[in-house]
């Protein structure tokens, strides 16, 4: 861990990853006392990706959490008390009990787009997000969580595909817990790095420490950095290890006691603590107290939430199908033309401008793909002739791979054309 932080931020990092360990220790209680309604995930050993991560996030930004992400959102905002309703399916919690674990969301205040299910999904809508906000000009970056089965899912290249082609300001971040269920990592994919996915998009990645916070929040503020300032989609591959079963049902004993050995004494919050007493950060007084705050928190947090009631009986029978404006506005709030958005003829000055969209500087180098009709770079293909416009070396490797493709006879092309 390196030394590059204010105090504060130094001590924030510590009390994000203690209050999430506290927040999910809470909910196993509760869901050993049944009163938890739907499944319960755990990031126990993630702590540090979910908080580092969404700890490099402006307040204007958006994030959208995945099951292991529960730091994300206290980072972001959310009482504990809205996560225990939530998964106590209580009247007062976001959805008003009609969903058991963490499908919620906050488009006015927090900006938090709800959990999707379908792995891989969040990539395409928070793309979406992100483009909606630079044609607002609001300067948002959009992150989102992935794990490393998640990683092969179609929408999960569709999306990143999608997100690099328009240059959307998006930070995916990939959790290599290795496993996805029982499935380990070397049973589903044959990469070393996932982070060499993002090869196959023209985009940049970075590989980090999923248990060293520092680490994992100094990258994501390059890389959240990096995107607002138009250089594209980045995607950050944290290692780690799932410490428990996929959920409380599952006691994962197909995990080598070795590999569970070694990650338990990389613990995330123990590593941290042993650095921040060696840059006398935090003493056993400070530490105390910080334990004390999540304590008391907790408690009301907790008691709030048991006695928030269950939502009534004829409530089920509501909300279930959207049916206009008696239930909700779906219209957009700024409520101006498509016409008027919609680039190049916004009438709308934005407050910020990509130096590089539209003319060819994207975040893996100078040869970024081309948007909305603007002319090429001098280095990169003329899409009408195909002809390299420039003897880069990437270019002339392009050139050489071209030549040693064969034509098929004449004869052979029109069948495979039949
Ligand atoms: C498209 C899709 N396929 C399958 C599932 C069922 N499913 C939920 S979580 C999960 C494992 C995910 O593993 P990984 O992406 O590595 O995330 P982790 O649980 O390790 O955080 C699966 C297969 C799903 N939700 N969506
Ligand atoms: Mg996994």
């Amino acid at each position: 861990m390196k030394k590059e932080l204010t105090r504060q931020q130094y001590l924030d990092l510590y009390y994000y990853m203690r209050l999430n360990r506290a927040v999910e220790d809470m909910m196993v209680k509760l869901f050993r006392q049944n009163k938890i309604v739907g499944g319960l995930y755990s990031s126990l050993g993630q702590e540090a990706i979910s908080v580092g991560t969404a700890y490099a996030l402006e307040k204007k930004d958006w994030l959208a959490p995945m099951i292991r992400n529960i730091g994300a959102l206290l980072v972001k905002g959310v009482p504990p008390r809205d996560i225990f309703m939530q998964h106590m399916a209580k009247y007062d919690s976001p959805t008003k009990g009609k969903d058991g674990t963490s499908h919620f969301g906050d488009l006015d205040d927090l900006h938090i787009v709800s959990p999707i299910s379908m792995l891989g999904d969040l990539i395409p809508v928070m793309t979406g997000v992100a483009m909606a906000g630079r044609y607002l000009g609001q300067k948002i970056v959009a992150m989102t969580w992935i794990g490393d089965g998640g990683s092969s899912t179609g929408v999960f290249h569709e999306g990143l595909n999608f997100a690099a082609v328009q240059k959307a300001p998006f930070v995916l971040i990939l959790e290599n817990n290795l496993w996805a269920y029982s499935t380990p990592i070397r049973k589903q994919v044959p990469l070393e790095n996932l982070a060499d996915r993002a090869r196959a998009y023209g985009i940049d990645s970075y590989i980090v420490d999923g248990n060293d916070v520092v680490a994992v929040y100094s990258t994501a503020k390059e890389a959240v950095e990096r995107a607002r300032a138009g250089e594209g989609p980045i995607l950050i591959e944290a290692k780690s290890f799932r410490r428990h079963g996929h959920a409380q049902h599952d006691a994962a004993e197909y995990v080598p006691k070795e590999m569970r050995a070694y990650w338990e004494a990389r613990d995330p919050i123990a590593l941290y603590e042993k650095f921040l007493s060696s840059e006398k950060l935090l003493d056993a007084k400070s530490k105390n107290e910080i334990e004390e705050k999540i304590n008391t928190l907790l408690g009301k947090e907790r008691e709030f939430a048991e006695n928030s009631p269950m939502p009534p009986a004829e409530f089920a029978e509501t909300g279930v199908y959207c049916t206009g404006d008696d239930c909700h506005k779906i219209r957009a709030k700024w409520e101006r033309p498509v016409s008027e958005v919609t680039p190049p003829r916004s009438s709308v000055q934005a407050v910020w401008t990509v130096p590089g969209f539209g003319s060819g500087k994207g975040s893996a180098g100078a040869n970024a793909p081309i948007h909305f009709g603007e002319p090429q770079p001098a280095e990169t293909e003329a899409p009408e002739t195909g002809k390299p416009a420039a003897k880069s070396p990437a270019n002339v490797a392009k050139v050489a791979a071209k030549k040693t493709v064969k034509a098929a006879p004449a004869s052979a092309s029109r069948k495979a054309r039949r």
